[in-house]
């Protein structure tokens, strides 16, 4: 059996691996410092109209990029749309889904789990943040008119959504993960081949000055954590 992949038509070679070791007490510091810093993250849902470097939110997606990925295929494409018109078109779409979602479609169990935390139809992050990031898994390679299949898609876009977030985090923005369902009108107004699903839409840009967030409680470790 051939071995094939997509990007590079070839076997990967194994190449040395020799990272300098962290001391120890060096790695306790950072990971107590990345902690404390990931604790204060919040999804914002009130943009600054203030401007954001673009460099920051491509160095981000280069870190997502960085993620592993189900047989290193890497099944990710990240649109950042600036034109306003687009915007506003992928704004009144979602708002759409979600009058129809909000009133009704979700169902009662998931509408009460949603009302703690006060979201509703109102998108104005859609066209307000700086920055808006449309994030597809690629359902399958599409090699012409041929279907290569694509594994742990959804695994692989969740594990680089999540480092995104961090990077994002880490680089003093803040991000709202938003998942308008269904998803399918963001495929059409961004005319992504027909291999490419919406993951999820995410503003990005600094909290306004007014943001708040819910009063939200993280579980504890001892919630989180089993040792066996
Ligand atoms: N997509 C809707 C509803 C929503 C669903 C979940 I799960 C959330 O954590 C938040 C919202 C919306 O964006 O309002």
């Amino acid at each position: 059996m051939e071995p094939w992949s997509p990007i590079h038509g070839r076997p990967f070679a194994p190449v040395p691996y020799r990272p300098a070791r962290m001391p120890v007490d060096e790695s306790l510091q950072v990971a107590t410092q990345l902690r404390h810093r990931m604790q204060q993250r919040r999804t914002v849902r009130q943009f600054s109209p203030d401007p954001v470097p673009e460099q920051l939110v491509l160095d981000a997606i280069a870190v997502a990029a960085t993620a592993p990925s189900g047989a290193h295929q890497q099944p990710w494409t990240f649109v950042l749309v600036r034109d306003p018109d687009v915007r506003a078109r992928i704004r009144a779409a979602a708002e759409e889904e979600e009058r129809i979602s909000y009133e009704g479609r979700l169902g009662d169990e998931w509408l009460s789990a949603l009302l703690p935390l006060g979201t509703d139809t109102h998108k104005p992050h859609l066209t307000d943040a700086p920055f808006l990031l449309v994030v597809f898994e690629q359902r399958y390679y599409l090699d012409g008119d041929t279907q290569h299949k694509h594994y742990y898609v959804g695994e692989s876009v969740g594990i680089a959504v999540g480092m995104l977030l961090t990077a994002l985090h880490l680089s003093g923005l803040a991000a709202l993960t938003h998942t308008p369902s269904p998803m399918r009108f963001l495929a059409e107004v961004l005319d992504r081949p027909r291999n490419e699903k919406a993951f999820a839409v995410i503003p990005i840009g600094y909290p306004a000055d007014d943001a708040v967030v819910p009063d939200l409680v993280r579980k504890g470790m001892d919630q989180v954590v089993v040792e066996r």
